[in-house]
């Protein structure tokens, strides 16, 4: 596309154009810096590197198109959101970042300055009008997991159309009900805005493919036990990161490429790193594009990353669905007992999650675990105390960090993550 087809979609979209341009060259030097400069990086991140420098064009193009086509957007903020049931429903899911600092200024004026910066950078894009995927949503679904998200839909909900789902904060039978019952409001919401029905065929077709999307994110996963690390921490955050907007056959496909080549590498034993360099796992807030900050500085202080623990990395793809049931009701019971299973900090208790993190360290031959909590979330923050103490327990070293999207804490956190690698070496 040239620049001003880019530009006359953009107008189209409303985007203030002077400071999209101005976001498009932070974030293209940004990239340049934390990702292409990298070494020893696979033949298949050229597409990672083609869908990103396409974010905001080709893909936003096969969106209007999918629009002209009749086609409906919803745009998603969190994984409790089933994508199986948008794509059932014949619309296009897409997750909406919210990995960086905009319009911060404004978003303050609609919610308290103690906010996280995930929080504050959706409603900084919408009201900076920065966001061409917010704005290309026919709906956008939100939900009610911190109670940060859950007041900021009340604000957010006046500027987009939107949908909230309610999910438990427990794991009681009477919690699967009341998920079971959102998930068939979702499912009404959706035929609603499509006009047409979810049936048992639709959602076994889309459950296969969404299945297909968390089998190859999952093969990627477990390819990274090797060592010498086949694949950056920084490449396969990013991988999981698009997986939240690319279209999923294409994006399966190409992971499954990319797989293919890691087998080859490890087949000839090479890595990114050379083996025995200290490998972590970085467990936590979930990073949306293009939340770098802590991966890049870890990987430029002599360790590799080997995993991550969120909502970008294997807590969003460690279960499949179950794809046996053969009819409808019996599909949304295999759709609740799978989201049930997420293990989110807004649970309580949340203990399966101590475990998962310590079997991942174990898995992927993880040196130590670094916990990631962003700025003013809570319920991350309570259990970067329970996981410490769990990996005390376990005897894997450990560090809590708890950041924000901004730069300035780069340095003073380099020395953290750089004596914390120095005691694993
Ligand atoms: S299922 S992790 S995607 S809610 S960082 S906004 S928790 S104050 S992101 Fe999440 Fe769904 Fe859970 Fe996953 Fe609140 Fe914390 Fe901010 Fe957070």
């Amino acid at each position: 596309m040239s620049d001003a087809a880019h530009t006359a979609m953009w107008e189209r979209l409303d985007l203030d154009i002077e400071a999209h341009d101005a976001l498009l060259a932070v974030l293209g030097k940004f990239y340049g810096d934390i990702y292409l400069a990298q070494e020893g990086r696979l033949k298949g991140a050229e597409y990672l590197d083609f869908v990103l420098s396409e974010v905001h064009g080709l893909r936003i193009k096969e969106l209007q198109e999918a629009k002209a086509a009749g086609k409906k957007i919803v745009g998603t903020f969190c994984v409790f959101v089933p994508e199986e049931l948008t794509l059932a429903a014949g619309a296009v899911q897409v997750g909406l970042c919210a990995g960086a600092k905009a319009g911060t200024e404004q978003a303050e004026t609609l919610v308290p300055r103690s906010t996280c910066d995930l929080i504050k950078s959706f409603i900084g894009f919408k009201l900076a009008r920065l966001c061409p995927y917010t704005e290309s949503c026919d709906l956008i679904v939100g939900e009610t997991t911190c109670d940060g998200k859950k007041k900021a839909y009340e604000a957010f909900g006046r500027l987009a159309p939107m949908h909230v789902m309610e999910v438990p904060q427990c794991k009681a039978p009477c919690d699967h009900a009341l998920f079971r019952a959102e998930i068939v409001r979702y499912k009404e919401a959706l035929e609603q805005l499509t006009g047409k029905a979810i049936t048992a065929q639709s959602l076994a077709e889309a459950t296969k493919t969404v299945n297909a999307k968390r089998r190859a994110l999952g093969r990627l996963a477990a390819l990274r036990a090797a060592d010498p690390a086949p694949i950056s921490g920084r490449d396969a955050l990013l991988v999981n990161q698009i997986s939240f907007y690319d279209d999923p056959v294409r994006f399966t496909a190409k992971i499954n490429e990319l797989c293919d080549e890691i087998e080859g590498r490890i087949a000839k034993g090479e890595g990114v790193a050379p083996a025995k360099t200290p490998r972590l796992l970085l467990a936590g807030c979930p990073m949306a594009v293009p939340n770098w900050k802590l991966p890049y500085l870890i990987e430029s202080s002599g360790a590799v990353i080997v995993g991550e623990e969120s909502c970008i990395g294997e807590r969003n793809t460690r279960d499949l669905t179950d794809e046996t049931p053969g009819d409808l009701e019996a599909m949304l019971d295999a759709l609740c007992a799978r989201y049930m299973k997420i293990d989110c900090a807004c649970f309580t208790p949340n203990d399966e999650r101590l475990e998962h993190i310590a079997a991942m360290a174990k898995r992927l031959g993880a040196d130590g675990v670094i916990h990631y909590g962003l700025l003013f979330c809570q319920p991350y923050a309570h259990e970067a105390i329970k996981v410490g103490k769990a990996m005390e327990r376990a005897g894997i070293p450990y560090l809590s960090i708890e950041t924000d999207y901004g730069l300035e804490d780069a340095g003073q956190l380099k020395t953290r993550v750089e004596a914390f690698v120095e005691t694993l070496s």
